[in-house]
């Protein structure tokens, strides 16, 4: 089991013990219930809980993953309705942890001023909020990051919030392929001072690091000071 566990985070040191995968399990099995949309920043819900934010370019499997993170499709359903794919969309984990669902960039087909106006709010989001304690960047395992990719990295350097690359889809690569993806990207990450050290690899599909990840989001939600 150890070293299942240790094979979807990167390094392996940072892979966590049985108790935490149990803290893991018994968060995500809980409550998740959708709190509020924002799509535009006077709209954002108090800060009361510690917030986790999911990033990443459209298509890379943030919806998959947030349904197998939570074990249910609320998630994914609430944010693909239309007129709520362009907000932000909180979601509280049995009030201990708000999940918080971020518009998804790199939209070939959206108008310029919906882009502008949707990574206006993202940077007040990211700069301003006091309760958010980690954003995790979502990346597909088969292409890596990209730049399409940098300046939400430059934002969070910049904001100093801490962000944790996760990569989605890691079935479509061989053992080989996905180590060699992890490496490629720590050293990229290097050059970002806002970048967490380890580095999670899942699939929805199979499962595959899934209970890891509620893992490392669990022990956030620990850690954090009430908001
Ligand atoms: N093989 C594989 N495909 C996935 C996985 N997660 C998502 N996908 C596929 O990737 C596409 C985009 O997924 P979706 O969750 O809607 O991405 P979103 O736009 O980021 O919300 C869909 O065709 C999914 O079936 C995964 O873990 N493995
Ligand atoms: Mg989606």
């Amino acid at each position: 089991m150890t070293a299942d566990v240790a094979s979807t985070v990167y390094p392996p040191e940072h892979a966590r013990d049985a108790q935490a995968i149990e803290a893991g399990r018994l968060l995500f099995a809980g409550a998740c219930d959708f709190v509020a949309g924002a799509p535009t920043a006077d709209a954002l819900p108090e800060d009361t809980l510690p917030e986790v934010a999911f990033a990443g370019r459209s298509n890379v499997g943030k919806s998959s993953l947030l349904n197998a993170l939570t074990g249910r499709t609320t998630l994914a359903r609430v944010s693909n309705t239309p007129g709520r794919t362009r907000q932000l969309n909180f979601f509280s984990l049995g009030q201990r942890l708000m999940l918080v669902d971020l518009p998804g960039y790199g939209y070939a087909e959206a108008p310029k001023h919906e882009i502008a106006r949707w990574s206006e709010l993202m940077r007040l989001y990211l700069k301003g909020r006091a309760s958010l304690r980690r954003t995790l960047l979502l990346v597909d395992a088969r292409h890596g990051l990209k730049p399409i990719d940098d300046p939400l990295m430059t934002m969070l350097d910049e904001s100093a919030v801490s962000f944790q690359l996760v990569l989605t889809k890691s079935d479509k690569l061989s053992p080989k392929g996905l180590a060699q993806r992890l490496e490629t990207i720590a050293t990229a990450l290097k050059s970002h001072v806002a970048a967490h050290p380890a580095i999670h690899a899942t699939s929805a599909q199979g499962g595959t690091g899934i209970a890891e990840l509620r893992a490392e989001l669990a022990a956030l939600a620990s850690a954090s000071q009430p908001c």
